[in-house]
């Protein structure tokens, strides 16, 4: 019997479904880190519309959007407990998982605060096309990054998830992983993007990316053009370079932003109570 409210319990389920021998590179984590962005980073501050609650990739409008290919295989990781502990709501729970994920990957503590509702309201469903786009630059990093309210700064550091994880030809179309350790969180993205030298490279699919080829360990590394665009742009690259050298303030801002990243779009009363969520149909009732 699952106690309602105990997050801890949740916590605990989630970090033993990481290892999945037969997944990827042997873990869920970064799928799921994926998940918790996408149901948070399609918010418009303007229009206060998008945003993790409601959770509505669970639908075709936002699921079957092309940016969200592959992140079934991160619910369908998380229904087991979602079964388990059915009181959670999908969207808190989606917001959690990528926070136990980045910590059972060796990344810091994320603050989370729950409450989000899994009741759709159709007057704030996101159109598609808000997420980014990895074959443009930097315009339209901060054009998109900028709707939701994040600065230069703040883009940099939740950009060094990609510490995370790997492409995959038949969801994105790019293919390959940027870091030679794939499913431990630290700062190389930000070393390597500095240190290695990267060539374009146009793959099978047409698609273009970049490439560094390591002869030593005879692996093939890579960065979107987004990635590279970070060190090209004069106002982000200070903040690649100040990543890429102390590990310490990368974690600290990464913990900072994840949360805005989390909360877009969730207001909270000031004992941290969700106003925007309880005593609507069908929603989550407290
Ligand atoms: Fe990302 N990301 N992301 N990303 N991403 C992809 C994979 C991951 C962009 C494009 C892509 C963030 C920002 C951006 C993760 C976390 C974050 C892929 C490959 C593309 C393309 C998808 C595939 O083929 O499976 C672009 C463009 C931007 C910004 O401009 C942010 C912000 C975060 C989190 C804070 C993680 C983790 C992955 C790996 C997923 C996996 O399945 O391994």
């Amino acid at each position: 019997m699952s106690t309602k409210g105990d997050y801890a319990a949740v916590r605990k389920d989630i970090a033993a479904l990481l290892h999945q021998p037969e997944y990827d590179d042997g873990s869920a984590g970064p799928v799921l880190v994926r998940l918790a962005w996408h149901s948070a980073g399609t918010y418009d501050a303007t229009t206060d519309t998008g945003g993790s609650n409601g959770a509505g990739m669970r639908y075709e409008s936002e699921g079957g959007d092309p940016a969200n290919a592959g992140l079934q295989h991160a619910r369908v990781f998380l229904e087991p407990v979602k079964e388990k502990h059915s009181w959670i709501t999908y969207s808190d729970l989606w917001i959690l998982a990528g926070i136990v994920a980045v910590r059972e990957m060796g990344g810091p503590d994320v603050p989370f605060s729950p409450g989000r509702t899994d009741y759709v309201d159709d007057s704030k469903l996101p159109p598609r096309g808000r997420l980014p786009d990895g074959a443009q630059g930097a315009a339209h990093i901060r054009h998109v990054f900028g709707r939701m309210g994040f600065s230069d700064q703040e883009i940099v550091a939740l950009s060094g998830a990609h510490n995370l994880g790997r492409c995959h030809a038949d969801r994105s179309g790019f293919d390959g992983a940027w870091v030679q350790n794939p499913t431990r969180f630290s700062n190389s993205y930000f070393r390597l993007m500095l240190s290695l030298t990267w060539k374009e490279k146009t793959l099978p699919n047409g698609v273009k990316q970049f490439v560094h080829v390591d002869e030593d360990l005879g692996q093939e590394l890579m960065m979107l053009p987004t990635d590279l665009a970070l060190v090209n742009d004069p106002q982000f690259r200070p903040w690649v370079e100040l990543y890429a050298k102390d590990k310490d303030r990368f974690f600290e801002d990464f913990s900072a932003v994840f949360h805005k990243l989390t909360e877009l779009g969730i207001r909270r009363d000031a004992k941290g109570k969700v106003l925007n969520s309880d005593n609507v149909k069908g929603g989550y009732v407290s």
